[in-house]
């Protein structure tokens, strides 16, 4: 036995549980009795058990899934200027004046900095978009090769990612094909960007053919506008559903959904539920990035969220951006996203609160396509965390730390929580109450 977790308390039981782990798997799970307890003292004094850790009562999950991250212009606010305007358009000019200066260092540099960053915090699943609207495709090199250096701590999945369009960049098609024959796990596009609507329609025609081509997945920046009019969800499901792709089709940010008719979107549903396609929507960004063209009032510009989990869809969350051309802020926090989803979703009745880790955990993992491995389930790779609460409404309203973070059996970070001394005793003398928290 490698590895013991104990008193831990796990997502919709009762109880406190015991994890074992063997061999990088999670061996057993089973509910802690005074006679548990002292086997497992047992087991560890006689060193059956190589290493424990004490839960008390803290709750256990499967890791934080980081669906939507741009890792190769993470930590590069300010280079070679700040954004003013705050838009999407803005960010897209500095990152094009930025991109020659990079080298696979550089971004080897920055990215991995960003992941140790997410991985002290229980996330341990991140997809990345990398940007290949470069001939050289210094930056897809250099994570494919960090993939790789990181793969014993966390697992990094990569989308080609056109940025300035596939029809619309010199070569985008080539350097798309390019990037899945260096081994890019997914292919992306953003029609909404290309020179005119049947370029972006095109484009997902040759996004498509791509996939299949090359068996990869697929994740498309879509409809990332306050434009009614930018419908290419449509053709994105309508593509999914026809070629079979479905579950491996991926939509990112959506914002346009936002402002659709009501009239639209209900005929919409039933194709988006028919190709079962996954939605990523990216709270803090967008609601920073959107609206920002409208009077008051102005728009929130964020996918609908709550409809979508309504009609059955999988929805999760990415923090998109660290500090990079498009955010100036950013720290790869999980539950901060998913606290942002929740306030601008309407989304606070009580059945809908724990939806929040729900998006950035197990709905994260079925966007990644990932959940044969994914759980908290006996013969499954040991990968969780232990978070600093005990349900998913106290991680919601605290956006706690996580205590300890295991992946493949092996603790990889642990995280002390801030401890508060008030000095305001009774008598006014100076006196130190540690106290919990709210
Ligand atoms: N590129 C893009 O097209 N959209 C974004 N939100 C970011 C980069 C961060
Ligand atoms: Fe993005």
């Amino acid at each position: 036995m490698e590895l013991m977790v104990r008193n831990a308390r796990l997502l919709n039981r009762n109880g406190l549980y015991r994890v074992a782990v063997r061999d990088g798997k999670i061996a057993s799970i089973q509910e802690e009795t005074p006679d548990s307890i002292a086997e497992g003292d047992e087991a560890f004094a006689t060193g059956r058990c190589e290493e424990q850790i004490h839960a008390e009562g803290l709750l256990l999950l499967p890791p934080y899934v980081e669906s939507h991250i741009h890792l190769d212009a993470v930590l590069t606010a300010g280079e070679p200027r700040w954004n003013e305007s705050g838009t999407l358009f803005e960010g897209i000019q500095i990152w094009s004046e930025r991109k020659p200066y990079l080298t696979e260092e550089d971004v080897r540099q920055r990215a991995l900095r960003a992941l140790q960053g997410l991985a002290g915090q229980g996330v341990l699943h991140v997809r990345t978009h990398v940007d290949i609207c470069d001939p050289q495709l210094t930056a897809l090199k250099s994570l494919l090769a960090l993939k790789n250096e990181v793969r014993s701590w966390v697992n990094v999945q990569i989308v080609a990612f056109p940025q300035m369009g596939i029809c619309s960049y010199p070569k985008g098609a080539e350097l798309l094909e390019e990037s899945l024959k260096l081994g890019a796990d997914a292919v992306g596009a953003i029609p909404h960007y290309e020179f005119t609507r049947e370029d972006g329609i095109q484009s997902l025609h040759i996004l498509f053919e791509l996939a299949q081509k090359y068996d990869r997945l697929i994740d498309v920046h879509c409809d990332e506008i306050d434009d009614e009019h930018s419908r290419f969800v449509e053709m994105l499901a309508a593509l999914a559903y026809r070629t079979g792709l479905k579950g491996r089709v991926t939509a990112s940010h959506t914002t346009a959904m936002h402002s659709y008719s009501n009239a639209y979107v209900s005929k919409l549903m039933n194709l988006l539920q028919l190709s079962e396609i996954n939605f990523v929507a990216n709270p803090l960004v967008n609601t920073h990035l959107q609206g920002r063209f409208d009077p008051y009032p102005k728009r929130r510009g964020m996918t609908r969220i709550k409809e979508l989990l309504e009609a059955g869809l999988n929805v999760s969350l990415g923090t998109d951006c660290i500090m990079d051309p498009w955010y100036p802020l950013g720290s790869g926090n999980m539950l901060h996203a998913a606290n942002m989803a929740l306030h601008v979703g309407h989304m606070t009745g009580n059945r809908e609160i724990p939806l929040g880790v729900q998006m950035v955990t197990e709905g994260g993992a079925r966007s990644l396509d990932i959940m044969e491995g994914y759980g908290i389930e006996e013969g499954r790779p040991a990968n969780f965390i232990i978070v600093d609460g005990q349900d998913p409404w106290e991680l919601m309203r605290r956006m706690p730390v996580t205590r300890y973070v295991v992946y493949r059996g092996k603790l990889i970070a642990s995280t002390n929580p801030a401890e508060t001394s008030l000095y305001v005793g009774r008598s006014g003398d100076p006196q130190s109450h540690p106290i919990g928290y709210l």
